[in-house]
């Protein structure tokens, strides 16, 4: 089954085709790039995004907002994830958190699924804790500077199947596939197929 991925960043897409591949989905990048919207949650940027696309994309399709959120930032950068990213970049966070003992975060994903019908949000989400010096040269964005619950190492120390069982992508991935999963069972039984 193909599932159209909209996003411009390259290592998402390698992380959906990883978890969703072997499980028979075609994972197929579009870089339709919905406008980035100022709000609250990452649900409304989502939700805002998948309506923005939908006369234009192939379906069904998927998109996906995430940030991260730092507990002694209140949350910050949060839903400004990626433009922080762009301007301080990692070493910003640190140095915001110079001196600060307690340093739990979480990254949280929403993806927004359009079936062609119906938009349908999944969501995933882990905690860790941000380290006091960046560490690894995989995956991208925070991955450098964040340890998840259960590791003692960060995301970039992690080869793409490790941070995917840990990550919150790798659980939203996850809640999307069960979900599809059930409606491909139900649509068999009917004998509809694909
Ligand atoms: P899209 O085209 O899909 O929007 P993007 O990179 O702009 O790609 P987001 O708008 O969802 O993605 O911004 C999320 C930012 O949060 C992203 O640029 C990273 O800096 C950071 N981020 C999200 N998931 C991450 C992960 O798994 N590891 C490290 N950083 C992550």
């Amino acid at each position: 089954m193909k599932l159209h991925f909209l996003t411009g960043n390259k290592n998402k897409v390698i992380e959906a085709e990883k978890r969703l591949g072997p499980l028979g989905f075609d994972i197929i990048q579009e870089n339709l790039q919905p406008p980035e919207i100022q709000a609250d949650t990452l649900e409304e940027v989502a939700l805002f995004s998948a309506k923005w696309a939908e006369p234009y994309a192939k379906k069904p399709f998927f998109l996906e907002d995430s940030g991260f959120f730092v507990d002694s930032l209140n949350g910050f950068p949060g839903v400004y994830s990626a433009y922080v990213f762009r301007t301080l970049g990692y070493m910003g966070i640190l140095r915001l958190l110079e001196g600060v003992e307690k340093r739990c975060a979480r990254f949280v994903a929403i993806i927004a699924y359009h079936d062609g019908e119906v938009i349908r949000m999944f969501r995933g989400e882990v905690l860790g804790t941000v380290t006091r010096e960046p560490r690894g040269g995989n995956g991208f964005g925070y991955d450098p500077i964040f340890i998840p619950e259960g590791s003692s190492r960060t995301f970039a120390e992690m080869d793409t199947e490790e941070k995917g069982r840990f990550s919150h992508r790798g659980k939203a991935l996850e809640n999307m596939e069960r979900w599809l999963k059930i409606g491909y069972e139900e649509t068999e039984r009917k004998g509809l197929g694909f």
